[in-house]
This record gives C-alpha cells, sequence and structure tokens, in this order.
C-alpha cells in the first residue's frame, strides 16, 4: 500500500502535479481542526500551512505512520517541533525561495504608509474637493537618507536591505548575521534593539516567532520610537501587542503601521482597521504565482523524499 500524505490546503497547480505523479496517495482535508483530526490516522505526512496548529495530539491522531509535517511556509510556528522530535517525526519548512516575494511586500508596505498612498487613494474616491497645498498629504522622504531598522536580519531581511540600499536608506539591523561581510557590503550597521528603536524612521520586523519574540515589541518599544516612526511586520503578528499597537498608533505615540500579519490572525483588532495611518493586507507575503509554485514544489520535494526513506530536503 502506497503511503499516504494528508493536505490541510489545496497545492498549488503544478507542485500538485508533482504530487499526484510521485508513488504517494493524497488526500484533502479543511482546515478545521476536527476535520484534521479525523483525516490524519494512518498517513505518513501531513502538509500544513500557517494557521493550521500541528500538536502532539494532530501527531497521535495520525499514528506510528507519520513521518514527516511539511509547512508550506517559511515560519513554522504552528508546528511543534519538540513533539515532533520526540516522536521522530522530521519537520520541513520552504526557506529561501519566497525572500524576494515576501521583501517586495515588506517595502510595498514601507511606501504605502511612508507616502500615504492608502490614505490618499481612499481620499480621492470620496469624490471631495481638493487642491494642491504644499503640505497636501505630506509624508516620510524614503529615498533622502530616511533610516531603516531591520530587527531579525536573515533571508528576507537582507533581501529588504538590498532594496533599501537601492533607495539610499540608511539601514540599521539586528541579528547575528547584522555583522558580517555581506551586511557590510550593503553598508548596514549592526545595533541593538534599543538603538534600532531610537534612531529608524522604519522599523520592519524579520524575526521569526518564537518564545523570545512574542510580544517583542509593545508599549515600551513603542515610547522608545520616533513619533513619526512606521513600523512593518510581514513576519508574525504576535511579535507585535496588537492593542498596544493600536493605542500607540490612534495616541500619536508612532506615525503608521505597514501590517501583512495579526496577532490573532485571521482576526483582525476592528479598532486597527478604523485607524487611517494602518496599511493592512491578509498575509500575502509570499503570494506570488511563482514563488507559491516554488513552495509548493519544495514541500512536495520533501514529502516524496521522506516518504521514499531518503532524508528531508529542507528539514527545520
Ligand atoms: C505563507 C509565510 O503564506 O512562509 C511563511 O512563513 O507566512 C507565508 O509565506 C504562509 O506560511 C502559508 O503557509
Amino acid at each position: 500500500r502506497r503511503p499516504r500524505a494528508h493536505l490541510t490546503f489545496t497545492l498549488p497547480p503544478n507542485a500538485a502535479a508533482r504530487l499526484a505523479a510521485a508513488p504517494v496517495e493524497v488526500t484533502t482535508s479543511t482546515a478545521d481542526r476536527d476535520d484534521l483530526l479525523a483525516a490524519v490516522p494512518g498517513a505518513s505526512a501531513i502538509v500544513s500551512l500557517v494557521t493550521h496548529r500541528i500538536d502532539g495530539e494532530v501527531m497521535d491522531a495520525a499514528g506510528p505512520s507519520l513521518r514527516l509535517v511539511a509547512n508550506l511556509g517559511v515560519g513554522y510556528d504552528n508546528i511543534d517541533v519538540p513533539a515532533a522530535t520526540a516522536r521522530g517525526i522530521a519537520v520541513t519548512n520552504t526557506p529561501g525561495v519566497l525572500d524576494e516575494a515576501t521583501a517586495d511586500l515588506a517595502f510595498t508596505l514601507l511606501l504605502a504608509t511612508a507616502r500615504r498612498v492608502v490614505e490618499a487613494d481612499r481620499f480621492v474616491r470620496t469624490g471631495a474637493e481638493w487642491r494642491w497645498e504644499p503640505d497636501f498629504f505630506v509624508g516620510l522622504d524614503v529615498s533622502a537618507g530616511a533610516t531603516l531598522g531591520i530587527v531579525g536580519l536573515g533571508r528576507i531581511g537582507f533581501a529588504v536591505a538590498r532594496r533599501a540600499a537601492a533607495f539610499g536608506m540608511r539601514i540599521v539591523a539586528t541579528g547575528s548575521r547584522a555583522s558580517g561581510p555581506e551586511a557590510e557590503a550593503l553598508g548596514i550597521r549592526a545595533v541593538e534593539l534599543a538603538e534600532l528603536l531610537a534612531e529608524s524612521d522604519v522599523v520592519s520586523l524579520h524575526c521569526p516567532l518564537t518564545s523570545e519574540t512574542r510580544h517583542l515589541i509593545g508599549a515600551e518599544q513603542f515610547a522608545a520610537m520616533k513619533r513619526s516612526a512606521i513600523l512593518i511586520n510581514t513576519a508574525r503578528g504576535p511579535i507585535v501587542d496588537e492593542l498596544a499597537l493600536i493605542d500607540a498608533l490612534r495616541d500619536g505615540v508612532i506615525g503608521a503601521a505597514g501590517l501583512d500579519v495579526f496577532e490573532w490572525e485571521p482576526a483582525i483588532s476592528q479598532g486597527l482597521l478604523a485607524l487611517p495611518n494602518v496599511v493592512a493586507v491578509p498575509h500575502i507575503g509570499s503570494a506570488g504565482a511563482a514563488t507559491r509554485e516554488r513552495m509548493g514544489d519544495l514541500a512536495v520535494q520533501n514529502v516524496v523524499a521522506v516518504l521514499g526513506g531518503l532524508p528531508p530536503v529542507t528539514p527545520v
């Protein structure tokens, strides 16, 4: 009997075709937890994504056949890795293939918030009368030496830094790679978080969600930022204390926020969306067509490898 891979979502077309051609049986359930628990018994692999929590309960429901949890995404905070390791189950993610797409979106949010594009778009759509005034929709000069602070300089952070360097931004960053030769080549200065918060016109988050980074940015950190500062989050919602963010944006403690991710995703705090200085999109950082195919392909490569008795291609 062929081993079974259970999916909690529908793969992009090319990746789905590749999996269909492999000696693997494929089943799919909805993201609903009860559906998932009912569908996994006997599965050899579970292919999951960000909003589907794969913990010891799901692994035990699958039973001893389970050899792999393959995540579609580079972040794998939805998977209980120690629980998998304790059961001898491999965990894989999709690193490297989504850096440029995610950096594109981070920079889109940066430019949109800095130049108040969405606010201005909403304004013209009201049909209100307007005329050109020197202070009309004035925002941050990104290319005139504004400082970008990258929190957690890794693959995606570097992709953002390359864009920022091309825009003539000063760049400061935290993370172990912030002081290497690659960072130096882009003119990145390694700093501690406190210095980054104090100096940056734009703070962009690119660290993974872990117990150390949960609520890394809260009321205290907003108070340490410039009153004009812009926060960009394309990483994970819970890195930011979302209620503190609402207060900070409403009270003018910081200037604006560009958000792709939310603390209680897919729910978005009502108060947040009522603020004019917020640009919000629904977790679309890696949503480029070719990027999604590459992510799907990498997840499938991991399934085919592990179920074929080979080591995983991209273990976490
Ligand atoms: C995905 C992401 O859209 O890679 C990640 O960590 O958040 C996004 O690329 C998401 O993970 C879907 O699983």
